[in-house]
């Protein structure tokens, strides 16, 4: 029951004795009954923040590192706003101290990051970076030393530049394996949660066919289906290893933005066909990994450009998971219809509201949704929101504070919609916000920021924003107001 502050309850109480004065009768609800549940999240619900290793570590050129793709497209001209780059970034290689102090205090119970592959496997396989690897369990140490469980993500977008042909090449999805086999064996005593991969979409088809990230290609479709393929078979050959190589008992999932499709009125019909969307919307990736297999609509509408594989590949693709994390940013909203396929995408109109960055359309049903659909499909055993976070134009004051209001209304709005879904027992165990610090947002350089702390790029001075403030709160009573 939410606690009714002494003001209010002074307030209630001088307007009951007003209205009663007037001769006026109180309907039933307005005096002396609760106000509302608290919105509070089950007792061990995780609380964390996310970041990425290009986007926060620097160092680029430290320590036998070895360039990934993301250094060769950055420092392409043209490639990212303004020509910005990762090469030093928030410069956690050598501040990750003082990052998770940050985390500390914001009394965060969990950090998801991920591995430079290239700063341990200079060249993607063979011979180890023995700095590397001391990088991140030194990293790994210090969070465990304030009580802080790490998250680890094995590939979030910087793949070793030396790999001949990239994700092209089928032999790179082995060479993942064995890599996340490797840091989990030398992570796994002391990590317990491992994910393969970050976000399909972004490093196959917006590198390979789009050609707005790394590396930057714009492939016809029979290709870049391929190129597809070999990331959802990295997963896969990634899980085996990564289960291979710790002990019993460790979690294994991966962190994906899967298309999350809201029903534009919640109806039934109009319920059944998100849910139809949400198996044909993301039938190259998670429906793959979640059903072992392609679906049939999907092979056919891609016709002779669908995809090759192996017999066995989705004995790997298809590995049971424990845990699905799901990155959840934005909604599209749909309806049934009469086509075979039984959904109709809507458009938004060009007054649909939108954070910072343009892509970012606001709709916090969608992080409901996301959830709902991907159980209710699926009956996964454990759900985690990976990522879920906003740009704002964030500038400093003369008093020196930053007061993203309009974040704060994101993640209010979001996390009351994650209670919804925690509310209703499907099995949410944590969230993590994107992200802990503002930092590399890839081909928008430095341009958007996403962190809950303001880093001052020249200086590296970290100010905690309003919606640091916030979510500190959030934690500290596991409630969302
Ligand atoms: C996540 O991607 C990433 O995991 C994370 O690294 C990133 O910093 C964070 O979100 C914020 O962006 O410019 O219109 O073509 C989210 C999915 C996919 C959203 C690419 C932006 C570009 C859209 N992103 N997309 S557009």
């Amino acid at each position: 029951m939410k606690n009714v502050t002494r003001r209010e309850f002074g307030k209630t109480v001088a307007a009951a004795a007003a209205v009663a004065a007037a001769g006026i009768a109180l309907p039933k609800f307005a005096f002396g009954e609760p106000l509302g549940e608290a919105r509070r999240f089950p007792k061990g619900f995780l609380w964390g923040c996310a970041t990425a290793s290009y986007q926060v570590e620097g160092g680029a050129q430290e320590d036998g590192r070895g360039p990934s793709n993301w250094d060769v497209f950055s420092h392409t001209p043209g490639k990212t706003y303004q020509g910005d780059t990762g090469d030093v970034a928030d410069d956690s290689y050598h501040r990750y101290r003082e990052d998770i102090h940050l985390a500390h205090n914001l009394g965060l119970q969990t950090m998801r990051m991920s591995i430079s592959w290239s700063r341990v496997f200079p060249s993607g396989t063979g011979q180890v970076n023995q700095k590397g690897l001391d990088y991140y369990n030194r990293v790994v140490d210090e969070l465990l030393a304030n009580h802080i469980t790490p998250y680890i993500t094995m590939f979030h977008w910087d793949l070793p530049a030396a790999l001949p042909g990239g994700w092209q090449n089928r032999d790179t999805s082995k060479a993942f394996a064995d890599y996340a086999g490797y840091m989990a064996k030398h992570l796994g005593d002391r990590v317990n949660h491992f994910m393969t991969t970050n976000e399909f979409t972004c490093f196959t088809d917006l590198g390979y066919k789009v050609g707005q990230f790394a590396p930057g290609l714009k492939l016809p479709d029979r290709e870049a289906n391929q190129v597809r393929h070999n990331g959802i078979l990295a997963h896969g050959l990634g899980v085996q290893a990564i289960r291979a190589n710790t002990p019993h008992g460790t979690q294994v999932g991966l962190a994906e933005n899967a298309n999350v499709f809201v029903p534009v009125i919640e109806t039934p019909e109009h319920i059944e066909a998100a849910r139809k969307a949400t198996r044909f919307g993301n039938a190259p990736f998670l429906t793959a990994l979640m059903e072992g297999s392609y679906m049939n609509e999907y092979l056919e509408h891609e016709g002779a450009n669908a995809p090759r594989f192996e017999a066995n590949d989705f004995r790997a693709i298809g590995s049971p998971l424990d845990f699905v994390g799901l990155n959840i940013y934005t909604p599209t909203y749909v309806r049934a219809d009469h086509s075979a396929l039984g959904f109709m995408v809507e458009q938004p109109p060009t007054s649909y509201p939108h954070m910072a960055s343009p892509w970012l359309t606001i709709g916090p049903e969608c992080i409901y949704w996301g959830v709902r659909n991907v159980c209710d499909l699926w009956k996964v055993p454990a759900v985690y929101i990976t990522e879920n976070g906003c740009s704002s134009d964030d500038v400093v004051t003369p008093e020196g504070r930053v007061e993203d209001t309009d974040r704060v209304m994101y993640l209010r709005n979001h996390l009351t919609q994650l209670h919804r879904a925690v509310a209703e027992n499907y099995p949410v165990k944590g969230y993590f916000l994107w992200s802990l610090l503002d930092n590399f947002e890839w081909a928008d350089g430095y341009s958007k920021r996403f962190g809950i702390h303001y880093v001052d790029f020249k200086t590296q001075k970290r100010i905690p924003k309003l919606s640091a403030e916030w979510y500190r709160e959030v934690i500290a009573k596991n409630e969302v107001e």
